[in-house]
């Protein structure tokens, strides 16, 4: 059967139209069409190849869905060895890495290209005149298995080269991997399966890949990035690492936008502090940055030793899992009452700091990720984060590992725990007449963004708590340095150290005193609102039933709840009377709302900014009388937009809100 030239040219069209897309989507985050429009011209195509079968080529994206399952892995020998790196972990290993180039090379100073160290897998695509070929793991550098089916699966890697003069061969290099959206959304999957959950992004990047059923593999979202070329036949002559993978870019694989230049060592260590504190925040695992001489030539001069060139270098991060054993639990009552399991753990260096507790969040945590004590466990802590118990080494279990029982009495005041229905908190009931509940509503009160009494830390809250020196907030406003310094640890000096700073914190401004009181559910920006729309009177907030709270902005039932019960309270109110007669006084805002452009309006900040911290943003614009809210509404006054805004510049275009970047809010904040 003949196809009609009519049909061949549109399956040609809309091949290259799928492929343009998937680039758009896959390697530059910028996809042009929905989803449904994508699906579209995925079905006419396969349409079109049911009713042609000669049109179905390798390279058509209908490929990419998975082919029929084989036994094993063919084995493949890399031509081009795949070198293993060496590691640095730290900054004088990097320093010896760098005088050993630069003797090796006789200069004074040179070049890197550096990059991030991706958490993947290692793998080699290869393509003969501009067609995908070849896909294979790195196995142990010498020889991999044939994955090629799995490869087509991933939509970042391009089935052909794009350019009429394409290289007789060219081996890509680069790590498959996924990312930790994507990881969430396997394991939440697997887990509401019943079926096993992946340790992390890269354990389940490989399970993914080394499916012998493609259509599996398909079904798992994995992305590549390339970091450089392998065998290569009528491909330009390079002469930096840089250029290369610039003509990587070009040829349209995904390479890391994070990738830069560096000369000297200063600036490689200076690239490794700037890639650091991003980690988190990035949305694919790295565990280190990768130097490179840049200069192809020097590469090839430096040469390899046993599998690793001498020319590149992984400085490390510290790893941010660790494993350790769960000593005990004990459970720790939080401000709120609410009781939380914490494992003690034997100290155990983890994302560079020592760990000895890890909380374990609650009951059903514990009882999901089946901890016990005794248990082998991995650690885990990344960024600011709290540590925090990821999963039990099942292997590693004893005989005489205990099983967890949250008490029926709160540890610290012996009152009755309760789990309402549908919960997952227990909590203890007592209240403020519960020592740890009164310890952290005391420390709360005494925080930085509340009253901001300097030096009343746990230590000291602890003993006055226990010595029954201080109930309520009231009663610190009766210490004197006499009573204080005959604490433990308590040298003169600081004793009226701490009365002066109580002293100080009589002059507030209400939000803060309202934030400091600590009503459930109300943090600052409630209590500001609450300020705010009560003209600064404490008397009004005090009266307002639920139905005048509502008329708050962003203050719905629960919180209007939370608050009315607050206040009628009659201990709460008794101890807010003692302190106005301590003689707290209220103080009005520096900035006289109404003036500013911003004072009243409502901002959204999306995306980073390239130079303000979001707290600082947040600061400058509330320090103006404006609000900073986290979603778009059609209340919202402006959104700012930073680098990768999300879903929400797109609402505030289909909703007509202003959009500034970050050179139009400060233009705005210093109008
Ligand atoms: O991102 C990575 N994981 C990465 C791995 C990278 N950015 N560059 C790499 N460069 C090399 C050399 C210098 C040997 C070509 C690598 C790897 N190798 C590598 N990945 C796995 C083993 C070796």
């Amino acid at each position: 059967m003949r196809v009609p030239a009519r049909a061949a040219a549109r399956a040609a069209k809309l091949r290259a139209e799928i492929e343009g897309h998937n680039y758009r989507y896959h390697v530059l985050d910028e996809p042009l069409v929905t989803d449904a429009e994508y699906d579209a011209l995925m079905r006419e195509l396969q349409e079109l190849e049911a009713r042609h079968p000669e049109l179905v080529m390798p390279d058509s994206p209908t490929q990419r869905v998975g082919a029929a399952p084989s036994e094993a892995f063919k084995e493949v020998s890399h031509a081009v060895p795949m070198l293993s790196l060496n590691n640095a972990f730290d900054e004088q290993e990097v320093e010896a890495f760098d005088r050993r180039v630069r003797e090796a090379l006789g200069a004074e100073r040179v070049e890197y290209a550096v990059e991030p160290k991706f958490d993947g897998l290692a793998v080699s695509l290869i393509y003969e005149g501009g067609a995908l070929k070849r896909g294979a793991t790195r196995g142990d550098g010498y020889t991999g298995e044939d994955v090629t089916a799995n490869l087509r699966t991933v939509r970042a890697i391009p089935l052909g080269l794009t350019s009429r003069r394409a290289p007789r061969l060219l081996e890509v290099r680069g790590e498959v991997l996924m990312l930790k959206s994507d990881f969430e959304h396997l394991n939440r999957a697997q887990r509401e399966k019943g079926e096993k959950e992946f340790a992390n992004p890269r354990n389940a990047a490989a399970g993914s890949l080394r499916q012998l059923d493609s259509a599996v593999t398909a079904g798992r979202r994995l992305t590549f990035f390339a970091y450089g070329i392998g065998a290569q036949d009528g491909a330009p002559r390079f002469r930096r690492h840089s250029e290369l993978l610039d003509y990587l870019e070009e040829k349209r694989f995904p390479v890391a936008r994070e990738r830069a230049v560096a000369s000297g060592l200063r600036e490689v260590l200076e690239y490794y502090r700037r890639m650091a504190p991003k980690r988190p925040e990035l949305p694919y695992e790295i565990d280190g940055v990768v130097y490179k001489v840049n200069d192809l030539a020097g590469q090839e001069e430096l040469g390899f030793v046993s599998r690793a060139p001498r020319y590149a270098v992984a400085h490390k991060f510290p790893a941010e899992e660790a494993t350790s054993v769960v000593a005990g639990i004990e459970v720790q009552v939080g401000r709120t009452g609410a009781l939380t399991p914490v494992a003690r753990l034997d100290p155990v260096s983890v994302g560079g700091v020592t760990v000895t507790n890890a909380t374990l969040h609650n009951e059903d945590e514990i009882r999901r990720k089946d901890i016990r004590i005794g248990d082998t466990v991995v650690v885990r802590r990344a960024g600011d984060v709290i540590p925090e118990v990821v999963r039990v080494i099942a292997s590693r279990r004893p005989g005489n590992a205990r099983r967890f029982v949250m008490p029926a009495r709160c540890p610290v005041c012996n009152a009755a725990v309760e789990k309402p229905e549908g919960e997952v908190v227990a909590r203890c009931t007592a209240g403020l007449y519960c020592p740890a509940q009164r310890k952290q509503a005391l420390l709360h009160f005494a925080s930085r963004r509340a009253m901001d009494i300097e030096g009343l830390g746990e230590k000291l809250v602890d003993q006055l708590v226990d010595r029954k020196m201080v109930e309520t907030p009231a009663d610190l406003y009766r210490l004197d340095a006499g009573s204080l310094s005959a604490l433990e640890r308590m040298a003169e000096k600081s004793a009226s150290n701490i009365v002066a700073a109580i002293e100080g914190s009589k002059r507030v401004m209400l939000a803060r005193f309202i934030y400091a009181l600590g009503i459930r559910n109300v943090g600052e920006t409630t209590a500001r609102d609450l300020a705010r729309h009560f003209g600064d009177r404490l008397k009004a907030i005090m009266g307002a039933d639920d139905q005048t709270l509502l008329e708050v902005p962003d203050v719905g039932p629960v919180v209007a709840r939370s608050i009315a019960q607050f206040f009628h309270e009659p201990h709460n109110r008794k101890v807010i009377e003692q302190l106005l007669d301590a003689g707290i006084v209220f103080e009005r805002a520096a900035s006289q709302p109404g003036r500013s452009r911003v004072a009243g309006k409502t901002f959204v900040l999306t995306g980073t900014l390239p130079n303000l911290a979001r707290e600082e943003a947040k600061r400058r614009i509330e320090a103006q009388g404006g609000r900073v809210t986290g979603s778009v509404s059609k209340k919202t006054g402006y959104v700012v937009l930073g680098a990768d805004p999300g879903a929400k510049h797109d609402k505030a275009r289909k909703l007509g809100i202003p959009v500034l970047d970050e050179a139009g809010l400060l233009e705005l904040l210093n109008d």
